[in-house]
């Protein structure tokens, strides 16, 4: 039996799979790549219908992004994330306002059912009709299990995963890449409630709206077969026995991604990046506006304030949710 959304899903393509980044200028260049990267493989009659959460590019990099793609098999909406829904989320480290960005997708896409969302920092190395068609049904998403954190109630996970009732070993997911079922997200107001779960929880967050996804959404998620999102953690083990995979899973994901995340500290775009897959960045990074792009350590350091990120927040979130009803 097929479920209403998943029926649904397939009659939004006229134009293109929806697609959603959510972006600060930094990641600028690395959505260049990724974009690049997912219409490299894309089948010939499919279309990429690519939201960017904007949030603070600059004018310079919306026209190399739109030059980038004029004339490929995709549009780029740049959305204002407007106001948000809450006045204080936790950020830090090099961590974005932009990671919350997931939380307004419902909202920034009213008219669909579904949708997919993508970090900046992945590399797309199959068709996303494929990700596009794995049916929802009744889940809230669909993701892939995280490769560093593993289990809610492991290191690094939930501390107050009891508290929650998350029962032992329940899988953590990780938000790099996910296909949501906006339907339901609008119809059981999902991204309020994660929105006050990380604002009055601020000393449980570690990975922040990460977290708070996993901690609302624990019992209501479906994995991804995991090639959908190779974190760089997993590049760092020996064996299978070490992941949250059997030794054959295990080798697909490594050996055969079908998105490559660079979801460590280590950015092909940052200087001395040691990722295996750095020169395929680079590859897709010379098809577009940006060719010629090499990291220099003067670079790296340019823009990485916390004050800057507290800065956006407060204003982005600041007064919405006085309007909320
Ligand atoms: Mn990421």
């Amino acid at each position: 039996m097929l479920s209403e959304s998943s029926s649904k899903r397939h009659d939004v393509p006229t134009d293109g799979i929806p697609v959603v980044y959510g972006v600060d200028n930094r990641f600028a260049l690395p959505l260049a790549a990724s974009i690049e990267s997912a219409l490299d493989h894309l089948g010939p009659d499919e279309r990429l219908d690519i939201h960017i959460v904007d949030g603070g590019l600059s004018e310079r990099n919306r026209s190399r992004l739109q030059r980038s793609f004029t004339g490929r098999p995709c549009r780029l909406t740049f959305v204002s994330p407007g106001r948000g829904t809450v006045d204080s989320l936790k950020v830090g480290g090099a961590i974005t306002v932009a990671t919350y960005y997931r939380l307004l997708i419902p909202r920034i896409l009213p008219d669909h059912a579904n949708a997919i969302y993508l970090d900046a920092d992945v590399i797309v190395q199959a068709d996303l009709r494929a990700l596009w068609d794995t049916p929802l049904d009744d889940y809230y998403l669909l993701a892939v299990q995280d490769q560093g954190v593993r289990v809610i109630s492991g290191p690094f996970g939930l501390p107050n995963y009891k508290s929650l009732g998350v029962p032992e070993g329940t899988k953590y997911f990780n938000a790099g890449v996910l296909v949501l079922n906006l339907e339901k997200w609008r119809q059981e107001h999902v991204a309020e409630t994660i929105v006050d779960y990380v604002s009055q929880h601020p000393q449980h967050i570690r990975f922040h709206d990460q977290d708070g996804l996993n901690a609302i959404l624990w019992r209501h998620w479906r994995p991804l077969d995991p090639r959908w999102n190779q974190m760089a953690q997993i590049l760092r083990l020996r064996t299978a026995d070490e992941s949250p995979f059997d030794p054959l899973t295990f080798e697909h994901v490594r050996g055969n991604p079908y998105i490559i995340h660079y979801s460590s500290a280590d950015k092909p775009w940052r200087a001395g990046c040691r990722h295996p897959a750095r020169g395929l960045f680079f590859r897709y990074v010379d098809r577009t506006a940006y060719r010629g792009f090499r990291p220099s350590r003067w670079r790296t350091r340019a823009g990485d304030s916390r004050d800057f990120v507290l800065r956006r927040l407060r204003r982005l979130f600041s007064v919405v949710r006085r309007g909320r009803g």
